[in-house]
């Protein structure tokens, strides 16, 4: 049987892909390096093998890829935390963009079928174009947003020049089950749920908020970007493609407050301190083109965050 590889599949949204892979009956092999992902994140299963490694470690991918006949690679490892790769840029690049070409080079050399990156809407930076649309100007404005839409190009590129069929995703801010809220970085409906939690066991914690809360993002829940995923990996058109993921519609905080105060029944202190260096005011994707290949969010906010306070 023919089999996926995850390479970041012990992370947030990697076990997602993995459990639902597994669900469909597949045969799932992880890569993952556990600098940010974790093994409990994953399921047990005897379809399910766990590689200990890097995506950096060459001598691995070439045993890996020869032992394993990969149908699909999903490419999701990467050093996720934007502010390491301020201050190391020449260490994350090695991951994050040198990682995706070592991947590739395997891909195209064991005949792989597909090949699915997980990029970010961190290349559109601070872009005044709304809502955000693929065709739309780029700009990244850090090491990190900077190494995902190199990678991105030679990702996709690689379906024109060798006929890979390779597709790259931009994510937007995805939420859910299992993500680390205990980085100041980590993402903002991760830390908020944690206060919310800690508040009601009767902690002394506040919600810190950067700025006014009038800054907008597009949340998706972690699940529809699984099925984006799926979708794309399915899908004949999207060969050689970039596509937003996020859900087309744009919350900000306060409003983002205002919900989980009605799920949590609590309401912890607010207190607005001064706007992060660099904060992008508003974000949201524009979502036809990957609309057009059937994909529908399923979750809305409000069950999102529903699901994932529940299970914290
Ligand atoms: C997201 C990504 C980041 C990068 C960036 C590019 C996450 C976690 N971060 O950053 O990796 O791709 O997009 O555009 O996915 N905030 C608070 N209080 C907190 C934490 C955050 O007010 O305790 C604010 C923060 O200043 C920002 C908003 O909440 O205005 C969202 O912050 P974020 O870090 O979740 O996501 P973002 O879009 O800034």
């Amino acid at each position: 049987m023919k089999t996926t590889l995850v390479t970041g599949g012990a992370g947030f949204i990697g076990s997602h892909l993995v459990e639902e892979l597994l669900k469909e009956g597949r045969r799932v092999v992880v890569l993952d390096d556990l600098s940010s992902g974790k093994l409990e994140n994953l399921p047990k299963s005897e379809n399910l093998e766990f590689i200990e490694g890097s995506i950096t470690d060459r001598k691995l991918l070439r045993e890996i890829f020869s032992e394993f006949k990969f149908k699909t690679v999903f490419h999701l490892a990467a050093v996720p935390s934007v502010e390491l790769s301020v201050r190391e840029p020449l260490k994350t690049h090695e991951v994050n963009c040198n990682g995706t070409i070592y991947l590739l080079e395997e891909a195209k050399k064991r005949g792989v079928d597909r090949f699915i990156f997980s990029s970010s809407a961190a290349v559109y930076g601070n872009r005044p174009e709304l809502p955000k649309r693929e065709d739309h100007p780029v700009e990244p404005v850090t090491p990190y947003g900077v190494d995902k839409y190199a990678s991105e190009r030679f990702v996709v590129n690689s379906y024109f020049l060798y006929g890979l069929k390779a597709t790259a995703l931009r994510f937007f801010n995805v939420y859910g089950e299992r993500q680390d809220s205990s980085s100041p970085y980590s993402g903002v409906i991760s830390i908020f749920i944690d206060r919310f939690i800690r508040f009601k066991n009767g902690e002394n914690v506040t919600v810190d908020v950067f700025g006014d809360g009038r800054q907008t993002r597009d949340f998706v829940y972690v699940k529809d970007v699984v099925r984006a995923l799926l979708l794309c990996e399915s899908s004949n058109e999207a060969f050689g493609e970039v596509f937003n993921v996020g859900t087309g519609r744009e919350t900000s905080l306060l409003d983002l407050i205002k919900t989980l105060k009605e799920i949590t029944g609590v309401s912890p202190p607010v207190i607005f301190k001064p706007p992060r260096k660099g904060d992008i005011k508003r974000s949201y994707a524009d979502i036809t083109k990957l609309s057009n290949l059937g994909y529908k969010p399923g979750y809305s906010l409000n069950e999102g965050l529903k699901r994932t306070y529940l299970w914290e």
